[in-house]
């Protein structure tokens, strides 16, 4: 079967031209480098091509927005701090439908699709999840032919690259604007000034007849936004990612030298720099810095004040704004969105309060992506003025506000008070302010928003139910199957005899026959054994391990997290290893456990979790004793392109979170596409998955969320009693302070031996002995082929729940109210 077979059916729309995007290449190659194809290095070869390729993406993109005016439709502006978008041009030539023809120009040009595509460097503005989850939503948007604007900072580093070094995570900044991006186009026309700072002067304006708010004595910079193309799936739409880069606003010139604007121009330089120097690298964690608040306010207030004017342009009543225009506040990080908006509809379209507050709350909605309370922001008081001295009056007046409809509805309660107050014990709390203010708020699975509604947001429920609905989490298909796994793609086209699944996933239920049909469970077997080779084969390049493609692999990726309890894999790790020293002969079918994760650089105990797993690696990859049973593997620098190939190629997918503490999780649904078998808990997305597969093809252990919560009610368990009574547990927890990972060395992971010992917040001892229990059936399970092909199978057949597209149309249904726009 060919690689390149399964993408790129001809589009509905003009026929592609292979000849003259073959001439647009050499044109490329020759103009832009001056050189030919023998001379160019591989990355002018990547840049010619995604050059081409955009030049026909940019009608369809003219297009799609002449019709939006003409139709003046309603659009949604996904406001977030984080857009993963990984590769472009792969997934644009895909969704441009000449994937297939664009790689046999290059084959007949003597260069590999493949080999171009590995050029481009990951758009990697984003930390894990939530920003990959914007990054699917802004594609499923254009596919569904909804009018959409993704909105967030062109920051200059993105997600730092990992190196392993002796084991540890080396940071390595990720420069990935150095060759320029092919895709980009700057719209200086629509810059934006925004101010940081200074005081606010109440000054009597004649002509409105009242008193007016003036920001004097501020700080500034220009917000300069680039837009790139989001291309639909064979439809002509092309909505854009607006990423927003900061420029100085006076430049340095000799004028300014001689009006002693010499220190106004490097302070502004500097500040402009700093905005979108680099991406916060936390994963569910506050940081409370202030440049962070700056990198917030600062695309917010760049993206409202563009949506106004263009607004403005083409109607008088802005009260008719809600009715073109909403805004998707991704977690709490945009929440300033709610308070900017106040401030330029009062202070600069001279509305009142209420007519002010009635647009705006209209405006917003809010989506929660964790309970996990080292996540919540809690900007001081006095930070939070000092750099938004006007959006801080406002602030405490929405707060005020809201405090006495508290008081009316539930007089002398100050419990209520304490629970949903804006501002509290000086800190500005911005899920408060999203739920008061936005008219929707929504979790991003069902168990999360029950928890969301039962217990860390039951006040605001209680108050407001009516803002509170579940929109489970998705991720494309065009992307995590069409483009990741051809094989199983094309081979899915062939036994469902169309390809309409592309844009209707739920249709790979038309699979679930095949999974009592022996050929068919045979060449899903060869798909996956093939995929497995190219990740072996990858793993070979990149960490010069050798791994068995015959053996299971077994998965965990995702970004370090205790509550991920990659801890607990580990250890699990260590334990079998224990077993199979002492009895070699021990029934055990040979497995390669696979981990891939990236630590926020200031978190302490996940680095040293990397450590432990490179560290056990190690001593088990030289064991000769065991080597033809398990290896582990850590796969250096996690990110979205090496993930296509990781999830194609699994057999297990570990999701292992504490219940209660993953909000969804998304990778388990590009596992469970792609045809491996979840071995999780009852938490997240988990839950829908196995309500969607049956719980007979799928491995669940651990404690529910109730009952960790019960014991997290009453102050938690006492881990030391399992430590005492668990022989194994033990012996896996002494060695880990004994030198067995660490040459002898006694201290190197006390940290984490004492963590456990102590508190054991996530419960890793506590789950332990069920989920080696699960591991144990799933080493069984695997020996039948049959069985986990079938198995394998329906886990793919009953995955169409998970696409963003049905995840797209329930917030389009019941929160963006948007129409569907379609171009000639
Ligand atoms: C994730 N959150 C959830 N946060 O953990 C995951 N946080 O369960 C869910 O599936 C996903 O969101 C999408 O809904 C995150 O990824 C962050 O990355 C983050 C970044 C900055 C500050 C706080």
């Amino acid at each position: 079967m060919s690689d390149i077979a399964a993408v790129g059916e001809k589009s509905v729309f003009e026929p592609f031209d292979k000849e003259a995007f073959k001439k647009e290449i050499l044109n490329n190659i020759k103009y832009l480098f001056r050189k030919t194809p023998e001379t160019a290095s591989q990355q002018e070869i990547f840049q010619a091509v995604a050059y081409a390729s955009k030049d026909m993406i940019i009608d369809e993109w003219l297009n799609a927005h002449k019709e939006y005016e003409k139709q003046d439709a309603k659009t949604v502006y996904y406001l977030s701090m984080e857009f993963l978008m990984g590769r472009a041009l792969g997934n644009n030539l895909i969704n441009l439908c000449c994937y297939k023809e664009v790689a046999e120009v290059l084959q007949e040009m003597g260069l590999d699709i493949n080999v171009v595509e590995d050029q481009e460097p990951d758009a990697a503005l984003g930390n894990g999840g939530l920003g990959r989850l914007a990054a699917c939503f802004i594609e499923s948007l254009s596919t569904l032919n909804y009018p959409a604007y993704g909105c967030t900072i062109r920051y200059k580093y993105g997600m730092f690259k990992q190196q392993i070094v002796n084991g540890e995570q080396v940071e390595i900044p990720d420069d990935w604007l150095k060759n320029g991006n092919p895709f980009e186009i700057k719209r200086p026309e629509y810059s934006q000034e925004i101010k940081f700072g200074g005081y606010v002067r109440i000054e009597y304006n004649e002509k409105l007849g009242r008193n007016v708010y003036v920001q004097d004595g501020y700080q500034s910079v220009m917000a300069v936004p680039y837009d790139l193309p989001v291309v639909g799936y064979n439809n002509g739409i092309v909505n854009s990612l607006r990423i927003w880069d900061a420029e100085p606003l006076v430049q340095f010139n000799l004028d300014s030298f001689d009006k002693g604007d010499y220190q106004k121009a490097v302070e502004q330089e500097n500040l402009a720099k700093s905005i979108v120097e680099v991406l916060y690298p936390n994963d569910n964690h506050y940081s409370g810095k202030e440049l962070r608040l700056k990198q917030q306010y600062f695309f917010v207030s760049a993206s409202l004040q563009q949506v106004i004017k263009k607004f403005k342009a083409t109607h008088d009543d802005i009260h008719q704004l809600p009715d073109k225009v909403v805004f998707q506040l991704n977690d709490t990080h945009p929440t300033v969105t709610v308070p900017e908006l106040m401030r330029i509809l009062i202070d600069e379209e001279n509305l009142e309060w209420d007519d002010a507050w009635d647009i705006t709350s209209r405006c917003c909605a809010y989506t929660n992506h964790t309970i996990m309370a080292e996540a919540l922001e809690k900007w001081p008081v006095d930070l939070f003025m000092r750099l938004l001295p006007r959006v801080y009056q406002i602030v405490e007046e929405i707060n005020r506000r809201f405090l006495i409809q508290v008081e009316e509805k539930y007089p002398n309660q100050y419990d209520k008070i304490r629970n949903m107050a804006i501002l509290y014990e000086g800190q500005v709390r911005m899920a408060n302010m999203a739920i008061i203010a936005g008219f929707s708020v929504n979790g991003v699975a069902r168990l999360h928003t029950q928890i969301l509604e039962e217990r860390e947001l039951h006040d605001f429920y209680e108050m407001m139910p009516e803002k509170f609905n579940n929109k489970t989490n998705g991720i494309t298909q065009r992307r995590f199957l069409l483009h990741a796994n051809p094989l199983l793609a094309q081979w899915v086209t062939d036994k469902l005899g169309t390809d309409e699944w592309i844009t209707n996933l739920p249709l790979l239920k038309g699979l679930a026959p095949l999974a009592d049909d022996s050929r068919a469970r045979k060449e899903f077997q060869e798909i996956k054994y093939q995929n497995k080779l190219r990740l072996a084969k990858y793993i070979k390049e990149h960490n010069g391990i050798d791994i068995n493609p015959d053996s299971i692999f077994d998965v965990q990726v995702k970004r370090l997290h205790e509550y991920k309890r990659q801890l607990m894999n580990i250890m699990h790790i260590m334990y079998l290893y224990n077993q199979l020293k002492d009895n070699p002969d021990m029934k055990f079918y040979p497995t390669t456990f696979i981990f891939g994760a990236k630590a926020a650089a200031g978190y302490k105990t996940a680095k040293q979790t990397i450590k432990l797993i490179n560290a056990v690696a190690d001593v088990i990859n030289n064991d000769p004793a065991v080597n033809d049973k398990m290896k582990v593997v850590f796969i250096e620098n996690y990110c979205v392109s090496n993930a296509e190939i990781i999830f194609a190629a699994s057999n297990v997918s570990e999701q292992i979170s504490t219940a209660s503490k993953e909000a969804s999780g998304t990778g388990n649904m590009k596992f469970m596409l792609n045809g491996a078998i979840t071995l999780g808990t009852m938490d997240g997305a988990n839950v829908e998955i196995v309500e969607e597969v049956g719980s007979e093809n799928a491995f669940i252990f651990g404690m529910s969320s109730d009952e960790v919560m019960g014991y997290e009610a009453n102050g938690g368990y006492n881990p030391r009693e399992i430590y005492e009574q668990d022989a194994d547990i033990h012996r896996v927890m002494d060695q880990m302070v004994d030198g067995t990972y660490s040459n002898g060395d006694t201290e190197t992971f006390r940290e984490l031996f004492n963590s456990l010992i102590n508190q054991d917040v996530y419960f890793i001892l506590k789950d332990f002995r069920s989920y080696a229990e699960a591991r144990a059936k799933i080493n069984e399970a695997y020996r039948d082929s049959k069985a986990w092909n079938r198995m394998a199978i329906l886990n793919t057949a009953c995955s169409g729940k998970f696409s963003s597209d049905r995840t797209i149309e329930e917030y389009v249904r019941d929160i963006w109210h948007l129409k569907k726009v379609f171009v000639k």
